[in-house]
């Protein structure tokens, strides 16, 4: 087992980065500041292992007389006519008072004071009004502008020189030999460290145009996430689903009236002072086909949708302080459903009714975060010591929902995570199980009469074999669509059909004797192994995998024998929407810290809420889930699947476009970037150093003589609307989040599109003993990192563990707004990079996560809206950083951009033949798309790196 000396030291740091992992928390994690500057505690064995919780810590489902299952209040906008929503924007200055728990920490934001925001139930042809207030105090109103390198990521010398110089500057000593800082000691304080290092800090007090860095975190807006609606601004002046909106604190304006300056004191139109006016006016979906054939008006279709805030820069502070509601569309599905179960259209979703006791239940899933990266947060939002919670509905100890035998439930489950690790697999399990310390443990009864309850480790497998019968009614709000002797018809799925009888190669547990984290990266390493391997994994039977943002409705039926049992409805991490887990086992591996690292990070999984069934059977007796599905009514036309035919270019539009007529319309996008401690060693060329001596401690530096790239401080995230390689095999750089961006996707008004994303964010290997591979300009993990399959990386490790994965990909989770995607493939790639599809049936979705390396196909109507919306990643700090770009409709067919195509993807064909369709990009390609973006915003952009990059060859 070779093990390096200098690795202990910058393993410290590595866990430490990753501790709580998607970097963010972690850098929060650990309680250390400027004010009180404490040593690292040495850590030669990491933490001890997980303990069980007392029993009397624990829950006890079967003792408790009523239940206590909560759910946020109901605003039905037909209840109050004419009426608005008021939504205050507040944030929380007295948290032991607060009288949400979803609001208990200091730094966190809420609408009106309580978490999560009130839910909105209402049909699909009323309209929704809302006024916004926005309560908050001023923004600081400074963000780094232009390139600026990562604070935590500069060359050591650098950083310990800026961070030096900080303490002094407060009045303290500063020994670097005894007490070394440490960068994590720049969070909370980046305005302070950027006056030490070559940052250009712009004022923003009269800038109308959002940074790609997160910041204006006091800076507001809504969106209507999954609902088809105006875009932008309705005729009356009211809002609508705009994005674009800036509602600033009133401290902003009254800030922007005292400046002088040639945009002061005036407002851009997509701003307001502390106010908006929404009105969302739902139906008449399709209005111009419905002209043309005298249809009678199509209201929204039924869904659970969900309501946030989306102003870029603040879209992951707001949010993920637990800003966000849910909008549910009431129709026809839903009066089908309620009439079997309870004999009446319209019985009160929150009660009991019929024969089965039918009732909804809402489940808002959400890791709730108080650190922020925002440099317009301040110190008062940096409270990073506690780990991010999972709340559910606002509630962070788990609640218990009582059901008798026999009993009918749907749940409308939103996953409103927007981290990195928010990705979850949601089941019912039977029996009870508590997460704690870091692990999953299963409660036992005692042993014998009156004997306390006892708490058992829970493996994966454990809970794949406690998983029990769910059926699925809907994902993302729309009914799932089929397709049965060629006509389109909504479906109910019975989830314990779906890969029935297989065994998801992440949960084999080890062989006895076999060392737990070997056999874990085993098993990572099992699952990307074929097409077979990665079904197993994806495709699991009674789980809804549900990424960022995603929802899904689902049924549950108490079975008629359960009487005294207890179920956990549960949402398990989905722990491979990245390499971190990869290369932490491989860092246990190499390290021979068995034990240690497997739980490291623990996985964030989150009990729901558990199921207590108990008195008599429901007099309806078994009921026949799957009976529901003939109850049905008819798909609307806006959700039938996308044919072929309607990509097709007619002659007219052929002509004003000058495409073949008879073509199909198109679309290639890729989503590519690295976070700053993923980020590889890069020598940049003499060359370059010598013409730019501008951007020296900017974009390069020094290290021991050799020029090195430094990591952006707002990261490589971005979007490449110039994608499609079959028109250029060399395309331009990515581009991050501009208004004005020439190559956002335009699309012809009441057409449709096939869309195709890669996702180049993939995993990069490298020598980590830098002994033994010297590597001119190494400083802390920035390692040569080579763009290798996963296959040959895995060889190599086999034989020589200090070659790992250095730079990490990761899933991102896409979302347009506006109209969903009839998603036709998601393929991942197998450990020698053979794409292969995991989506068993075709879908409509509004949110949908590109594997890396991977690619997913799509198809979409641009129905009755003209205007500009996005579409962004939904981790939510990745958008902030400019993973967004413009989406627009437009009304005449020579402003379209799509791409003509002879052939177009369908769910039936194999990998390779949608790849000579739209070849996929190299290895070597996605390394260069990583590593650069172009941000064109004219106060604020910037050209990275600005040279070519070269491909980095690995020597045998
Ligand atoms: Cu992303």
């Amino acid at each position: 087992m070779p093990t390096q000396p200098d690795r202990t030291r910058l393993l410290r740091r590595r866990e430490l980065l990753q501790l709580g992992a998607a970097g963010v928390a972690a850098l929060g994690a650990g309680g250390v500041s400027i004010a009180g500057r404490a040593a690292q505690p040495g850590s030669g064995q990491g933490p001890p292992p997980p303990k069980p919780p007392m029993p009397d810590q624990v829950v006890s489902p079967a003792t408790l007389p009523v239940e206590d299952w909560s759910e946020p209040w109901v605003w039905r906008p037909s209840e109050w006519p004419g009426q608005a929503l008021t939504l205050h924007l507040v944030g929380n200055a007295h948290p032991p008072r607060a009288t949400s728990p979803g609001n208990r920490f200091t730094p966190l934001y809420s609408y009106n004071g309580s978490s999560p925001a009130p839910t909105v139930r209402m049909r699909g042809d009323e309209t929704l009004r809302i006024t916004l207030r926005n309560f908050l105090g001023p923004n600081t109103s400074q963000v780094p502008a232009g390139p600026t390198p990562d604070p935590f990521e500069l060359v050591p010398d650098k950083l310990n020189a800026a961070l030096c110089q900080m303490f002094k500057d407060e009045g303290s000593a500063c020994d670097l030999e005894k007490n070394p800082p440490t960068g994590r000691l720049v969070f909370g304080h980046f305005h302070e460290f950027f006056r030490h290092i070559p940052v250009d800090l712009v004022d923003t007090t009269c800038l109308s145009d959002a940074a790609n860095v997160p910041h204006g975190s006091h800076t507001t807006n809504l969106h209507t996430h999954g609902v088809h609606v105006e875009p932008g601004v309705n005729p009356n002046g009211t809002q609508a689903d705009n994005t674009y909106l800036r509602v600033l604190p009133r401290g902003d304006w009254e800030a922007r009236q005292r400046a002088e300056g040639p945009s002061c004191g005036s407002l851009a139109p997509h701003e307001r002072v502390a106010e908006a006016n929404f009105e969302h006016v739902l139906g008449d979906v399709q209005r111009a086909s419905r002209t043309d054939t005298a249809r009678p008006p199509q209201p929204h279709a039924p869904g659970t949708h969900w309501y946030h805030p989306h102003a870029h820069g603040a879209t992951h502070d707001q949010v993920a302080s637990g800003l966000a509601g849910f909008l549910i569309i009431e129709g026809d599905v839903d009066d089908a459903i309620n009439l079997a179960m309870t004999g009446t259209e319209r019985p009160d979703p929150t009660v009991k009714t019929g024969p089965y006791d039918y009732r909804e239940r809402l489940m808002l899933i959400q890791r709730v975060e108080v650190s922020s990266l925002d440099v317009d947060a301040g110190p008062r939002r940096n409270q990073g010591r506690l780990a991010p919670p999972t709340a559910i509905n606002g509630t962070f100890a788990p609640t218990c929902l009582f059901m008798r035998p026999g009993a009918v439930e749907r749940w409308r489950v939103l996953n409103g995570s927007v981290d990195g690790r928010g990705f979850k697999s949601f089941m019912v399990l039977e029996g009870q199980f508590v997460f704690h310390d870091r692990q999953l443990w299963k409660v036992l009864p005692g042993e014998g009469e009156g004997a306390p309850r006892r708490l058992e480790p829970a493996s994966r497998q454990d809970v794949a074999d406690a998983t029990r019968q769910l059926y699925q009614l809907s994902y993302d709000g729309i009914t799932l669509v089929t397709t049965e002797n060629g006509r389109a018809r909504y479906t109910i799925r019975d989830l314990a059909s779906k890969n029935a009888g297989s065994r998801n190669p992440l949960d084999r547990p080890p062989a006895p004797g076999e060392d737990a984290t070997r056999a874990m990266l085993s098993n990572v390493e099992a699952c990307y192994r074929d097409g077979g391997s990665l079904r197993d994994l994806y495709v699991r039977p009674n789980q809804v995998l549900l990424t960022n943002a995603n929802r899904a409705d689902v049924v549950f039926k108490a079975p008629l024998d359960a009487s005294g049992r207890v179920y956990t409805v549960f949402a398990q991490e989905w722990v491979l929407q990245s390499d971190n887990l990869q290369q932490r086992l491989q860092i246990g591996v190499a390290t021979g810290r068995s034990g240690f690292l497997p739980a490291n990070p623990a996985p964030v999984d989150v009990i729901v809420g558990y199921i207590r069934v108990t008195g008599d059977p429901v007099p309806g007796g078994d009921f026949d889930v799957m009976s529901l599905r003939d109850r049905l009514p008819d798909v609307p036309p806006y959700l039938r699947p996308v044919e072929d035919n309607d990509l097709r270019v007619p002659a007219a539009e052929a002509a004003a476009r000058g495409v073949p007529a008879g073509s199909h319309r198109s679309r290639v996008l890729s989503y590519s970037g690295y976070g700053p401690t993923d980020f590889p060693l890069v020598e940049v060329p003499e060359a370059f150093a010598s013409a730019h001596p501008e951007l020296k401690g900017r974009i390069w530096d020094e290290v021991g003589g050799t020029r090195v790239l430094l990591p952006p401080f707002t990261r490589t995230m971005a979007i490449n609307g110039r994608f499609d390689l079959a028109a250029d095999p060399e395309p331009p750089p990515a581009q991050k989040f501009g208004h004005h961006d020439p190559h956002h996707p335009r699309a012809l008004i009441e057409t449709a599109e096939e869309w195709v994303l890669y996702n180049c964010s993939v995993a990069l290997w490298s020598h980590t003993n830098k002994e033994q591979h010297k590597q001119p300009g190494q400083y802390a993990l920035h390692y040569r990192a080579y763009p290798i399959g996963r296959a040959d990386g895995q060889a190599r490790f086999a034989k020589d563990p200090e070659f790992q994965i250095t730079t990490k990909g990761a899933d991102h989770p896409f979302h347009i707004h506006v109209n969903p995607c009839w998603v036709t493939r998601i393929e991942v790639p197998d450990e020698h990079g053979r794409l292969h599809n995991v989506l068993d049936e075709p879908r409509w979705l509004d949110t949908v996560a590109i594997p890396r390396g991977g690619r997913v196909v799509f198809r979409s109507r641009f129905a009755d809206y003209v205007g500009a919306w996005v579409n962004h990643c939904h981790i939510l700090m990745h958008e902030d950083h400019g993973m967004m770009q413009a989406v627009a409709a437009v009304a005449r067919a020579d402003e379209a951009n799509y791409s003509p195509r002879a052939r177009v993807a369908s769910p039936a064909m194999s990998a390779d033949e949608v790849t000579a369709i739209y070849p996929a990009p190299s290895l070597e390609l996605m390394y260069r798309q990583n590593m650069s973006f172009v941000d064109a915003n004219p106060a604020l952009g910037q050209v990275y790196p600005g040279f070519d990059l070269e491909i980095p060859k690995l020597d045998d």
